[in-house]
């Protein structure tokens, strides 16, 4: 499959030559092995972990799970997959998400391609051979011509820089690196940092388990019901009767998925009336695609908006029975949908329970873990066990980690020191032949990233078939196109109330120091997927063509 060349002196092989490279063995990263296969190509790819799946490997908290009905988050690739696989809830849980992982890795044969255990430490473009070199922690290192970074846009977890982590008594657990055992909380007292998607899965589950949890929330967040239920077989009979059409129409959807109806009204148009029930059935079906594509207008118009906002409001307030707890956990500094909506099961009811607590950390924030516990600016909390839900360097963490060199010596890092440029998402001026997935300023984290991935995918292996057809050695974005993507991307944002929030992660508010930059392409997938489809049918307009030595430009 590779091509090894033994050259130390220990005889450790030194340099593996493959066609393609990838990096991460996530949903990406195996179907981006499955792609580059069957078009024949020699493929590698490194995983940091032990397992595949990606996200599904890693996130092992309590009460993880997906967000997208899982008859929706999952690859349409192979229709014999998707008709023989049981879900077996509407929303699966992290082990049955990587078992499906597992299951496809087995089913089409991926595994003898992945060196596991291994991280790309750096990765630097030979000009001159037109040739991606990757090093590795340990093993030889990579050279291929291409190379494919699957390496997830929520796979770089954060903890924030609190002094004194190193001398608490106590436990300490990232939800990103959860034990592969669990952890068992009963009888402690345990501190839950963070309250975004993360949090609000883990709380219900931590507390039902430990004897007393204090949450500290610093934003406030929305979040609406699950719901989650065992898969009905009638529902799933459905699907599959007509899944390959359910797989197109969910590209034709903002959402990526094909079991949300499109909206067709603005919320303005309905009396109060009309418009409650409209998310009161909403709120009593469960999910956040539902409730946020209930109207056209939810994220461009803050009237439109607020109906929403002031409904979530509503209910939690009507739920929570505290009236300080109610106050804090009550969000009123952003549009709701402009930071990631939150689904749960039970997260607003778990504020009753007498063993809860709510520190808001955004009057009195943390300053320091002690050997006790979790100090605030005016007081001590005294804990067994800490649960980080604090999230991740999101969209350019894990590419940052890696140091990568293109051409002419331009470090990524260095050129996205301000925040991230690339052209479609999925490629970087200066870095020829190397394809991000899921990249900062594609649609991807905005919608089912299943069919996101997808979609990045067999767009690089249609443009590495017409490289081959063209015999053309190299591709890369024109730094004009570049630019004019980075303006789209912005004037798209800036037409949304996506920018109204200014402390999410979409701009990379998480991360003291990171350039504030909306990330996400936010005009849906279906106006993505077009643009993406007439840049290559238009020959690749806005790349630059390389053959052999000569250059080919297409036009833009
Ligand atoms: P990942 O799954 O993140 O995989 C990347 C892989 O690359 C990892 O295994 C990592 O170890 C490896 N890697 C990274 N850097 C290196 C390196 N330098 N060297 C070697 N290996 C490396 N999306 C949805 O659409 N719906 C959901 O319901 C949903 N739920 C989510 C729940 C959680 C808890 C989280 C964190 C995310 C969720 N997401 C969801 C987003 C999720 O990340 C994507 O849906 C998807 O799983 C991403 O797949 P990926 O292959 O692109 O990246
Ligand atoms: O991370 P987050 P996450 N002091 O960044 C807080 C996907 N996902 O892991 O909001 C105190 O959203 C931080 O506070 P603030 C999904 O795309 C999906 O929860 O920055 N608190 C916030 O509350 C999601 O959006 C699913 O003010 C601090 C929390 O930590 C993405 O992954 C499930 C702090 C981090 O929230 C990330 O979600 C889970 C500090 N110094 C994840 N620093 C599903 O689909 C940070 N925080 C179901």
């Amino acid at each position: 499959m590779s091509e090894v060349t033994p050259s130390n002196s220990d005889g450790q092989a030194a340099r593996e030559q493959v066609d393609v490279l990838v990096v991460g063995a996530g949903f990406g990263g195996l179907y981006a092995m499955y792609r580059m296969r069957a078009l024949g190509l020699r493929v590698r790819c490194i995983e940091a972990a032990d397992g595949v799946g990606g996200t599904w490997f890693w996130n092992r908290y309590p009460g993880a799970r997906c967000d997208v009905e899982s008859l929706d988050y999952s690859y349409s690739f192979s229709n014999e997959l998707q008709q023989e696989w049981r879900w077996s809830h509407r929303y699966a849980e992290q082990p049955e998400i990587l078992a499906y992982l597992n299951h496809v890795a087995d089913r089409f044969e991926l595994r003898p391609h992945i060196r596991f255990e291994t991280r790309v430490t750096a990765m630097q473009y030979d000009a001159e051979r037109a040739t991606w070199v990757a090093y590795t922690n340990h093993g030889p290192r990579v050279e291929a011509r291409f190379a494919i970074m699957a390496s997830g846009n929520l796979s770089a977890p954060r903890i924030p820089d609190f002094p004194g982590i190193e001398r608490f008594n106590g436990e300490w657990h990232h939800s990103a690196r959860w034990p592969k055992d669990g952890v068992d909380f009963s009888g402690k007292r345990v501190a839950l940092i963070g309250t975004g998607a993360t949090g609000v899965q883990m709380l219900p589950k931590i507390a039902a388990q430990a004897s007393m949890v204090t949450v500290f929330q610093r934003t406030a967040n929305f979040s609406v019901p699950a719901r989650n239920y065992p898969m009905p077989e009638d529902e799933e009979r459905e699907q599959k009767a007509h899944y390959p059409a359910l797989r197109k129409a969910a590209r034709l959807q903002n959402s990526g998925m094909s079991r949300v109806p499109i909206p067709t009204r603005s919320a303005l148009e309905l009396s109060d009336d009309e418009r409650l029930r409209v998310y009161e059935a909403l709120w009593q079906k469960g999910g956040s695609a539902r409730m946020m594509g209930a109207f056209t207008d939810l994220m461009r118009n803050a009237a439109a908006n607020e109906t929403l906002a002031s409904f979530v409001r509503e209910k939690i307030r009507s739920i929570v029975k505290d009236p300080a707890k109610r106050e804090i956990l009550t969000p009123c500094d952003h549009p709701i949908g402009s930071r990631r909506l939150c689904v749960d099961t039970d997260y607003y009811e778990t504020f009753n329970r007498d063993n809860v607590a709510l520190v808001d950390a955004r009057r009195t924030p943390i300053q320091e873990i002690t050997e006790r516990g979790v100090r605030t600016t005016d007081a001590e909390y005294e804990v067994d066990a800490i649960a980080f839900a604090t999230g991740f360097d999101a969209m350019t963490g894990a590419l940052n980690e890696v140091s990568i060199t293109g051409r002419d010596g331009i470090r990524l890092r260095d050129k996205w020191a301000a925040g991230p440029a690339t052209y479609l998402g999925l490629m970087v001026h200066g870095f020829p032949n190397l394809f991000i997935v899921t990249g900062p300023g594609s649609p991807s984290v905005k919608a089912n990233m299943v069919t996101a991935i997808e979609q990045h995918l067999e767009w690089i292996s249609d443009c590495l078939t017409y490289l081959d057809e063209h015999n053309l050695a190299t591709i890369e974005p024109t730094a004009d196109a570049e630019d004019r993507w980075v303006e789209h991307v912005n004037e798209v944002a800036n037409g949304t109330l996506f920018p109204k929030a200014t402390n999410s992660w979409y701009v990379g508010a998480n991360i003291p120091g990171k350039p504030r930059v909306f990330m996400p392409y936010v005009a849906g997938l279906p106006a993505y997927i077009k643009i993406c489809d007439e840049v290559a049918a238009d020959g690749y307009r806005g790349f630059e063509l390389q053959k052999a030595l000569c250059l080919v430009t297409g036009h833009s």
